[in-house]
């Protein structure tokens, strides 16, 4: 865009104009300003921001409204907050770093600075029965895994809500619902991605499972970036989810399962063998026994390796 067209759309004089340039390259913007032509922006900063998550996102709802934030104890505490007091439908909350992450069960969820995706979206399905409600983590699960397959990567997903590298961590999903009766209020669903660590960047608690985009591809990738292709690429996946229910997302979900067609461990009224064949409906893991005979499984213990 010129200067000119600038300056009048703002209502603000041309100097003006070239002083924000300026202001927006020492934020970390790369503006290209072409004689004649104006200028344009080339790239977004490498450091999480409001601003910079905002340019360029492409989603109808997801991130419409957002909260980011350099430091918090855990997004997915925030967003329960925020949707406590009526947030919107697709409402983001995110971190650069969290100082208590949440896994499930209580398990924590490392978050260290500035190196990886940590943040929670408030949706509120409303056409969605509260013993479906963990569909929508499978549905995330393979968002993540077709933006990785678009960043090519070659992930897999671990029942029910990591994404794996070969066998190692590089992201998980922890989905939260707050429902009455027959209906869903509102579902949190948390997503922590780790991009940029390098080995040393982790935890030694989770140092020998874990892995990120970095460690596995030696790139350096921008956040804001990366979370833009995530949102777009979860809204998607979720509309199609509440137009065209479960069945598309299980096949493709399927398509992406870790040690599908592989013999594991179950630990579940006793140890026994069994070969992971996919999931069921309502999001249960399905085996076959060593007789031919099917199970679902829905909290038991897996050893999957
Ligand atoms: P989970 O219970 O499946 O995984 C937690 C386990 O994973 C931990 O016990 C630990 O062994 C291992 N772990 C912890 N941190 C990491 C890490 N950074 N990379 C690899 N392995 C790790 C998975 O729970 C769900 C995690 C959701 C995290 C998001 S981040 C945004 C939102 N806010 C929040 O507090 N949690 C969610």
């Amino acid at each position: 865009m010129s200067g000119q067209e600038l300056s009048e759309v703002l209502s603000i004089s041309r100097s003006a104009v070239w002083k924000h340039m300026n202001e927006l390259k020492k934020s970390g913007y790369e503006v290209e300003a072409v004689t004649n032509r104006g200028y344009r922006i080339i790239n977004v900063p490498e450091a999480l921001s409001e601003d910079a998550i905002r340019w360029g996102l492409e989603t109808k709802w997801l991130g419409s409204t957002l909260h980011y934030h350099p430091t918090v104890t855990s997004t997915q505490n925030l967003a329960h907050e925020f949707a406590r007091d009526g947030a919107e439908h697709g409402t983001v909350v995110i971190a650069s770093e969290q100082t208590k992450g949440k896994g499930r069960m209580k398990r924590y969820w490392d978050s260290k600075a500035n190196v990886g995706l940590w943040f929670s979206t408030v949706l509120r399905p409303h056409s969605l029965e509260p013993k479906n409600a963990t569909q929508i983590t499978l549905v995330a699960a393979v968002a993540l895994a077709n933006v990785m397959k678009e960043y090519g990567i070659p992930v897999s997903i671990k029942w029910p809500n990591d994404l794996f590298i070969g066998d190692k961590k590089m992201a998980g999903i922890l989905t939260e619902m707050q429902a009455e009766q027959d209906q869903i209020d509102y579902i949190i669903i948390g997503i922590g991605l780790n991009v940029n660590h390098e080995e040393a960047d982790f935890g030694s608690a989770v140092l020998e499972h874990a892995t990120s985009l970095k460690v596995y591809t030696q790139d350096h990738y921008n956040l804001n970036t990366l979370f833009k292709s995530i949102a777009h690429e979860f809204e998607v996946q979720y509309e199609r989810f509440i137009e065209h229910g479960f069945k598309p997302i299980k096949s493709d979900w399927e398509g992406y399962a870790y040690k599908m067609g592989e013999w594991l461990t179950v630990r579940a009224q006793g140890e026994w063998n069994a070969k992971l064949i996919g999931i069921h409906e309502d999001g249960a893991l399905k085996v076959v026994d060593e007789k031919g005979q099917e199970h679902l499984l829905y909290s038991a213990e897996i050893l999957w390796s």
